[in-house]
């Protein structure tokens, strides 16, 4: 299955991602709590050493969170997410020749990392808040809009869709409907289907069987399935960083299924099967 009439590129601020062969995108999280990596780059220079390493191993954007979104996680104030990715953000822009994102659903830090030098603001709530979308329409960064059903402390309780498919989709076109009709360029925009994000695991692996309904064909998408709970669920491996080969084998689906950009914690073995997959898939 191909997204025959998605665009060619990706627009994001001084960056023009060419969607020729699916683009790896590694994860940063300089948090304390995140659910695989949390405590390991709460330190930003051990956080700028990682983000480099995964350039380094052909990670083609780097995703910079400060704000656990896991089930069950607390909101972290918009001060102390500035105060964790900022500097992380500022070191990174300055010297990788790839496009920074922020993984952000707060305004504040959304400006504050774009002054710092972010292309991509990744929002896990879909540009939900208004001041968001102002935002988008003011300036050129590109723009990741996930689905989420509520918010991660409760998303997990008891998630229920008629149809999982045609719902999040609603959600999602809705959502660059809003970011469009305020100017947004579509160019900018990709879209999420939110794995894990008030989903159980067959919503996510309806989604994941079905992504090529998930969004209309004008908008490249965006998996992010690495290590998450399903993958543990269905392989039976507690420990998130031992779920390497599940999310390796969702990334390689993903990507056949059309995804233009996966969002990934393992990047080098992400990029050496994509590369089989590409090689053998002509
Ligand atoms: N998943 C997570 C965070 N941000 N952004 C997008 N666009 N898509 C995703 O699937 C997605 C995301 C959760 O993963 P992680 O960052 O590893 O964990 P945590 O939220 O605990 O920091």
């Amino acid at each position: 299955m191909k997204l025959a009439a998605a665009p060619r590129i990706w627009r994001c601020g001084r960056f023009e991602l060419a969607l020729e062969r699916p683009l790896v995108m590694g994860i940063v999280n300089v948090t304390p709590d995140s659910f695989s990596d949390g405590g390991r780059y709460d330190d930003p220079s051990r956080a700028v050493a990682h983000a480099r390493a995964l350039a380094e191993a052909g990670a083609d954007i780097i995703d910079v969170g400060g704000e656990s979104t896991r089930p069950g996680s607390d909101e972290v104030t918009p001060e102390e997410e500035a105060r964790r990715v900022v500097p992380v953000i500022e070191a990174l822009a300055g010297d990788l020749a790839i496009p920074v994102s922020v993984d952000t659903r707060h305004v504040d830090v959304a400006r504050r990392s774009m002054a710092a030098g972010a292309a991509i603001v990744n929002d896990v709530s879909g540009f939900r808040d208004p001041a968001m979308v102002t935002l988008a329409a003011a300036c050129n960064a590109g723009l990741v809009v996930m689905h989420m059903l509520g918010e991660p402390k409760t998303m997990q309780g008891d998630p229920h869709y008629t149809d999982v498919v045609a719902e999040v989709r609603a959600y999602l076109e809705s959502r660059a409907a809003v970011l469009e009709a305020a100017g947004v360029a579509r160019e900018r925009i990709v879209l999420d289907p939110g794995i894990g994000f008030g989903k159980s695991t067959a919503h996510n692996l309806e989604l994941l069987r079905r992504l090529g309904e998930v969004t209309p064909a004008e908008y490249p998408v965006l998996v992010g399935a690495s290590r998450k709970r399903f993958v543990g669920e269905i392989t039976g491996v507690a420990e998130p960083g031992g779920r390497l080969v599940g999310s390796v084998a969702a990334a390689l689906w993903s990507c056949a299924a059309g995804a233009a950009i996966v969002r990934v914690h393992d990047v080098a073995e992400t990029v050496q099967a994509l590369q089989m997959w590409a090689a053998i898939s002509g």
